[in-house]
């Protein structure tokens, strides 16, 4: 479903600006950070902190704050990346705002999205992203090695994310820097930590290991920490609160 309503997205967004345009946006030929060296610096945190408005799981979380003013908030209190939604249907977010969390701050950012095009990585990096998102449950073996490779190409960073050692066997590929297991189940929206500390010994070394979603206390990041999770995705647990920038530095402090 999630599939075919992005493969529609993307028909209208070809139309409406070539590649050629994409080419010359911008953004086009900034060099991206590096996301390995931003989690591995010892001034961050190892949260990947995010904008989100709305989900499917959740309906609206926040939609009172701005991109500006939360992202500039998360990079000041030691996120290590930014992660932007910029699906509108079901998460309420837009290109624009990755374009304004790109403009407002020196940190990596995600482009949080469901790819399944070479296009959206190339708009991307337009956008100024430096970190693009590829979904092993909805895209095959031959897609993500695919699209990693023109990331790659474009100098942006690649994190794959999974729920299952399946997923996360039948995926892996040359191109990617960073796995990501998630918490919640894109299926039926269950979340359950314990899939991170499953995983985490079946994640080839050479890979920052990154636990995704459902994540609200240190301890837990304490614990992920010690199996060897070296990023940590945070959405709804700042996002809820009225003031995001506000509950990431109590957070972190
Ligand atoms: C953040 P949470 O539970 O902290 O808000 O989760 C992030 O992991 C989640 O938004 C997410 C997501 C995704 C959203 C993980 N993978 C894929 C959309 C698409």
């Amino acid at each position: 479903k999630i599939v075919l309503r992005k493969k529609e997205e993307v028909a209208l967004a070809k139309q409406a600006v070539s590649v050629k345009e994409l080419e010359a946006g911008l953004h086009f030929n900034r060099n991206p950070y590096s996301f390995k060296e931003f989690l591995l610096d010892e001034q961050c945190t190892g949260i990947i902190a995010e904008f989100k408005r709305r989900s499917p799981s959740k309906g609206i979380i926040n939609d009172q704050v701005s991109v500006e003013d939360v992202t500039t908030a998360y990079a000041a209190a030691g996120a290590s990346a930014l992660s932007v939604l910029t699906d509108t249907d079901f998460f309420g977010g837009h290109t624009r705002d990755l374009l304004k969390a790109r403009a407002a701050n020196q940190i990596p950012v995600l482009r949080k999205d469901f790819m399944i095009d070479e296009y959206q990585i190339i708009e991307a990096k337009a956008l100024g992203a430096d970190i693009i998102l590829l979904i092993a449950a909805i895209l095959t073996p031959a897609e993500i090695k695919h699209l990693a490779a023109i990331s790659k190409s474009l100098g942006l960073n690649v994190l794959l994310e999974v729920h299952n050692q399946e997923e996360l066997e039948r995926s892996i590929c040359n191109d990617l820097d960073a796995i990501g297991v998630n918490n919640r189940n894109l299926a039926d929206f269950t979340v359950n930590i314990q899939t991170s500390f499953d995983l985490v010994d079946q994640i080839p070394s050479e890979f920052m290991k990154i636990s995704e979603s459902a994540i609200s206390d240190t301890e837990t990041i304490k614990q992920l920490k010690q199996v060897g999770f070296n990023g940590f995705l945070i959405g709804e647990n700042f996002m809820k609160t009225a003031n995001p920038g506000q509950a990431i530095s109590a957070f972190v402090s």
